[in-house]
């Protein structure tokens, strides 16, 4: 790996934490990502299941951890199962990782290969009568291609019919919300890389650059750095950036127009997010800087809001009587279009159509949903926008927010 590894008492301490919310006589399983094939004998970059990494450290597919912790052998109480490293895998991918390597990446003493799980597992499932399976789980988001977890499902659910089933992903999510100290650290180097690589967008920005250009210099600074894209990064001119999820990136930055960009470095699978919109000659219009201000001034306001007891439901509800006022005093609608609307901020999606916020973490939408109630440590975006198509004109103003008294900003020296 390119990036500092974080210590393995991390992953320890998590695998700990977690003992109290499950049964007696558990045996916890989580597994790899899958390895997704593309054409030929290409595989997609490989990313490991955040859940995964967040209890083992492990960044390689076809690994299975397991956690049973009242098992009668103690060296069968955490059992990490990895990919055999046979004399052939290292002579055409090298010697990546030995067994005393991943026992010191991982903190567990027993290192298996997965062949032999199915052998092990009838030894770890005889003593259990619970068994807690990670599957994915998303409120927004379903694949129809089946991963990591859920592929094991059946198999293990049909040789183990009497056992009980539970679903793990709740436990998880609802421990990966409270960021660690070195998940903290974590995230605030990929803040301070993404903020590299804005300051490098400013001083290359100029008039008929593509967008890909820029988005080029982007992803230059962040490999320097040992950095990835935590998303594909949206560099959005013109009227593209009315598009929220821009990513064709394939036009030219014109003379007079503004410049969206929303992109974060990904350091050590832990995510940063980042929207900075900026004129395209170094001068705003009077117009374009009269709806900037107005986005500014709520994204402000929105910052402050990002302290213990709040829920980013809360946040949207405060921040959207405020845009709302700036969105009339923009003349995009009257006070009185405002009290006739169908539907509460009807009006306002037409220019502001997307959420404030979402956690930060091990995936730049990370756990937690809309009305989990923030405490210290928290991470989230802050990213109020204004978009008006037909002035062609869109704006985002975004940083990485972490929740106190007062809320921290990960992103300070970041200019807006
Ligand atoms: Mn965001």
């Amino acid at each position: 790996m390119k990036y500092e590894e974080m210590p393995a008492v991390f992953f320890a301490e998590n695998r700990k934490r977690l003992l109290p919310f499950v049964e007696d006589k558990s045996l916890i399983l989580i597994f790899s990502n899958n390895q997704m094939p593309r054409t030929g004998d290409q595989y997609f970059p490989f990313r490991q299941n955040a859940n995964m990494f967040y209890m083992s450290g492990i960044n390689q597919p076809n690994a299975i951890l397991a956690i049973c912790p009242h098992h009668p052998d103690p060296d069968l109480r955490e059992i990490l199962f990895v990919e055999q490293i046979t004399q052939e895998k290292i002579i055409w991918h090298g010697c990546k990782h030995t067994v005393e390597s991943l026992r010191n990446l991982s903190g567990i003493k027993t290192v298996l290969w997965t062949t032999d799980f199915e052998t092990v597992l009838r030894k770890l499932a005889y003593h259990v009568h619970h068994i807690y399976l990670d599957v994915a789980e998303s409120i927004k988001f379903h694949s129809e291609i089946k991963g990591q977890g859920s592929l094991y499902v059946d198999k293990i659910k049909s040789n183990y019919p009497l056992h009980y089933y539970h679903r793990l992903f709740p436990l998880l999510a609802d421990m990966r919300l409270i960021k660690s100290p070195y998940e903290i650290e974590q995230i605030k180097e990929a803040c301070r890389i993404t903020e590299k690589a804005f300051n490098k967008v400013l001083q290359f920005i100029k008039p008929d650059l593509w967008e890909y250009e820029v988005e080029a210099e982007i992803i230059h600074e962040f490999i320097r750095n040992r950095a990835c894209c935590a998303f594909d990064s949206i560099v959005a001119s013109g009227k593209n950036a009315c598009t929220l999820h821009y990513v064709d990136n394939n036009s030219k930055c014109k003379d007079g127009d503004l410049l969206l960009l929303d992109f974060g470095a990904e350091y050590g699978n832990y995510a940063s997010d980042l929207s900075r919109t900026i004129p395209i000659n170094g001068h705003f219009t009077a117009r374009q800087k009269q709806i900037y201000d107005a986005c500014v001034r709520v994204y402000e306001y929105a910052k402050t809001l990002f302290v213990p007891g709040m829920t980013i439901l809360k946040v949207y509800k405060k921040v959207s009587i405020v845009m709302q006022q700036e969105l009339i005093d923009l003349g995009l609608f009257s006070k009185a279009d405002l009290e006739n609307q169908s539907a509460d901020y009807e009006l306002m999606k037409k220019y502001f159509p997307h959420n404030i916020s979402h956690f930060i973490g091990l995936d730049v939408h990370d756990v937690g949903s809309t009305d989990v109630i923030f405490e210290e440590g928290m991470i989230l975006s802050c990213e109020p926008g204004i978009y008006i198509p037909e002035e062609q004109i869109g704006i985002r103003i975004e940083t990485t927010i972490m929740v106190g008294y007062p809320p921290v900003d990960l992103m300070p020296n970041i200019p807006y």
